[in-house]
């Protein structure tokens, strides 16, 4: 995945509660790198990390692993969102594997997320690097009256919960916070774990650094890669 990418999304509430019930992706990528051809080594060790992948990943909303020899050898991750179920997690990574197929029938790495989980794969080793590479924003379209107390709570909640986050072996910390106006700001943050504490904390301050330009005073955000997101929202989005 070499060329830069970087997209911008914006959905209203409707949107976003339309995706929450759906299991259509977020987003996806397909790799700009080679092909591989239909019947080859390099799809059936394809197919078979996928079906590992759907196996390991659901007890502890994390699964890694590589199969295959030189050219032929694939690298894939799937991770579920921190307040994934285990059978909510399954489903995902079941739609998530195959879909990925659908979108990106030859390529030799791709990358989709849905609102539980997201899913990876590539042709070369990717494990334990911040991948700057695959990433999308999404934001709610509602303007907050006051955006610069209002971003600075969002910064606030974040770093808090980023500094929770990378200290624990989930990579994941989600919470909130009171608002003046008796409202509360929501939060989730979270790594893939093949990265370090640091490495978790080094991707979430990448993705924080991306707040003025993704939702500046917007009631609701996302800045979500291949490596670790974040969200918030004015309204309780996490499940318990
Ligand atoms: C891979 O396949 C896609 C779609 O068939 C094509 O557009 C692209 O040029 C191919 N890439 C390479 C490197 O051959
Ligand atoms: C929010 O602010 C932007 C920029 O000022 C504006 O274009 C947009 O229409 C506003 N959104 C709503 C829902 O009022
Ligand atoms: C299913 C499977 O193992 N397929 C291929 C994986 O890649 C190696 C080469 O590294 C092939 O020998 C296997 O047939």
């Amino acid at each position: 995945m070499s060329s830069a990418r970087f997209v911008l999304l914006s959905f209203c509430s409707a949107l976003l509660i339309q995706a929450a019930l759906g299991a259509d992706p977020l987003f996806h990528f397909c790799s700009t790198s080679e092909n591989f051809t239909a019947s080859s080594p390099y799809e059936s060790n394809l197919s078979k990390l996928t079906s590992f992948l759907y196996t390991m990943t659901p007890a502890s909303g994390f699964g890694l692993g590589s199969i295959g020899q030189y050219q032929d050898q694939v690298y894939g991750l799937a991770l579920c969102w921190g307040d994934t179920s285990p059978s909510d997690c399954k489903a995902c990574v079941a739609d998530a594997g195959a879909e990925i197929r659908r979108l990106c029938p030859r390529n030799k790495g791709a990358i989709i997320w849905y609102d539980n989980c997201m899913f990876k794969y590539l042709d070369t080793d990717f494990f334990g690097q911040i991948d700057n590479t695959n990433k999308f924003y999404m934001w709610n379209l509602n303007n907050v009256s006051d955006p610069e107390v209002f971003n600075s709570k969002v910064r606030g909640l974040l770093t808090g919960l980023m500094d929770e986050a990378y200290t624990v072996p989930k990579l994941y910390a989600t919470g909130e916070m009171g608002l003046e106006d008796k409202t509360k700001l929501y939060g989730l943050v979270q790594c893939t774990r093949d990265l370090t504490a640091a490495e978790c904390k080094e991707c979430l301050e990448g993705a924080m650094g991306e707040l003025p330009s993704c939702c500046d005073g917007k009631e609701g955000g996302r800045v979500v890669g291949g490596s670790c997101n974040f969200r918030y929202e004015i309204y309780p989005f996490v499940n318990v």
